[in-house]
């Protein structure tokens, strides 16, 4: 049977199908990238690509030309560029089942590339683009079946063509695509915008040096084996837990800290304000309380901040006050002793740098907290706003209610990094990081299978507050082996060995590992 030659209406409308298709995985690719992570919006990426890649003089032109508009005009060059690519792949889908698709793919593709140019190792900024391409896809061969129902290439219209079903429920389907498809295209630009453009404020912004630098990290804190944790955990690599769907954008010219509650006089600081302050610099390691033995839920950093204790004392705390609650952004709450954030020896801070950079976004900016020796769940609130000079009686932590302590001290806990599963006979290095904070790590030991404890050397440290690696020199003979590790801190208690769960207030255990050696 001959096939009709698709009529030139119904070619237009293949087209428009395609349009309203990329329309609409765009617009979910943007709505994605807001959840998952903003390098993941494939629009911007490739706007970022090309920017890159233009020369410098042409760039500038677009500055002087376009003034501030320049990267929003780029992005509506290349949107128009994918969307007039997506009605190309409406009228190929329209020609035969699939081709659409491949179009799709091929768009899809450059998405991909612009992404892993920019953000490189983030798996996760791989996901809007493909649920995007996915969504677009699905959307174009579903409107062209209602298309081909219709079937206007017919010669010529019947004389009850206006009133045929398909006709309807093809016009009624794309117009609801189309108005879902530019509401989620315009919803998803605004989105990833002003995550945009607080990640530009954030590269903008030029932290002040710290009034007290922290000491300098020495030579032997880092023993230099390969696959142990380094001593300063980088950014990208640091853990995080988050309660929030999706990561608050704060632009830092609007945030601002309140000190409620049981106090004296409530007092507010902005941004610039407490950049204004003396600053000082601290290396601590967090640790979440939701570390299995042997986990990697914690990670260490310099951290460059203001001392909570000094905006506290501005407010002055009334008596019976125990505890401050401190709220971020996105609601969530810590509920954390009011002694140690008081605590003159103690470096708790109103952080707003992490390793010599803003803190990134993922990781509270523009200000967290920052307290030595207790798990995150009960200090170390992102994105902070307010800090409420409370009680225990009286209020609790976001996680308290669910089952977790009121309080969180970090528990002594040690962890082998190296080696892996398999090694060679002879010499090998075992080694892995110790923890104790505010206290530090007297000693380390390792134990081969029965055998009795030896004991690992240390590696030096910037003080208390951060973990400890440690190494021992195995004499591995060939066979199965188990290697486990414990450490005493610095006032000579030894690490728990019963094993615990992480909750309610943290897990307890020594770390082993399973060696074959060859
Ligand atoms: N706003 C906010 N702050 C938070 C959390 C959170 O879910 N939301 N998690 C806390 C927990 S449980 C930990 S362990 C640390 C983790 O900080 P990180 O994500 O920077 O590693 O942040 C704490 N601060
Ligand atoms: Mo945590």
């Amino acid at each position: 049977m001959l096939r009709p030659l698709p009529s030139r209406l119904q070619t237009r409308w293949a087209a428009l199908c395609g349009v309203i298709a990329g329309l609409a995985g765009i617009g979910v690719s943007d709505l994605a990238a807001r959840l998952v992570t903003p390098a993941g919006s494939p629009l911007a990426a490739v706007g970022s690509v090309i920017i890159d890649l233009l020369p410098a003089g042409m760039v500038n032109f677009g500055k002087d030309f376009l003034g501030g508009a320049d990267k929003p005009v780029l992005l509506v060059i290349i949107a128009v560029g994918v969307l007039a690519l997506c009605a190309f792949g409406g009228v190929a889908e329209l020609r035969r089942k699939g081709r659409g698709t491949a179009v799709f793919a091929l768009v899809a593709a450059i998405g991909l590339v612009g992404v892993a140019l920019g953000s490189g190792t983030d798996v996760k900024a791989y996901v809007p683009t493909l649920v995007g391409m996915l969504l677009a896809a699905i959307l174009l061969s579903s409107l062209l079946t209602r298309l081909r129902q219709w079937h206007p290439a017919r010669v010529l219209p019947g004389p009850d063509d206006a009133s045929d079903p398909s006709r309807r429920r093809f016009l009624v389907a794309t117009a609801l695509w189309g108005g879902a498809a530019a509401v989620a295209a315009v919803g998803g630009r605004l989105l990833v915008g002003a995550a945009n453009r607080i990640s530009d404020a954030r590269a903008n912004l030029r932290l002040p040096t710290p009034t007290t630098p922290a000491p300098a990290v020495p030579a032997g804190a880092d023993l230099g084996i390969a696959d142990l944790s380094p001593y300063i955990t980088p950014n990208d690599d640091f853990y995080r837990i988050d309660t929030a769907l999706q990561v608050p954008v704060i632009d830092p010219e609007k945030w601002s800290i309140t000190v409620t509650g049981m106090v004296e006089e409530e007092v507010t600081m902005t941004f610039d304000e407490l950049l204004a302050e003396p600053l000082e610099e601290h290396v601590t390691t967090l640790t979440c309380v939701s570390n299995e033995i042997g986990g990697n839920l914690v990670g260490n950093a310099r951290w460059l901040g203001f001392p909570i204790r000094e905006l506290l004392a501005r407010a002055r705390p009334q008596a019976g006050a125990d505890m401050v609650l401190s709220t971020s952004e996105d609601g969530f709450t810590a509920s954390t002793p009011l002694d140690v954030l008081q605590d003159t020896g103690r470096a708790c801070l109103l952080a707003v740098g992490m390793n010599g950079e803003p803190l990134p976004l993922e990781h509270g900016f523009p200000v967290r907290m920052v307290v030595p020796g207790l798990y995150g769940y009960v200090s170390a609130t992102k994105w902070v706003v307010e800090l409420k000079v409370t009680t225990f009686a009286e209020d609790a932590g976001y996680w308290t209610p669910l089952g977790w302590s009121e309080r969180g001290p970090i528990k002594l806990a040690s962890r082998i990094d190296v080696p892996g599963s398999s090694v060679g006979a002879g010499t090998v290095a075992v080694a892995g990081v110790a923890w104790a904070q505010h206290t530090g790590i007297g000693q380390v030991e390792v134990q081969v299978d029965d055998g009795p404890w030896a004991r690992a050397e240390l590696a030096e440290v910037t003080g208390p507050d951060t973990w400890r690696q440690w190494r021992y020199a195995w004499d591995a003979t060939p066979g199965d082996h188990r290697l486990t590790v414990r450490a005493t801190d610095a006032k000579g208690e030894l690490q728990v060995a019963d094993e615990a769960p992480p909750a309610p207030d943290g897990a307890t255990g020594y770390h082993s590992v399973r060696v074959t050696v060859r």
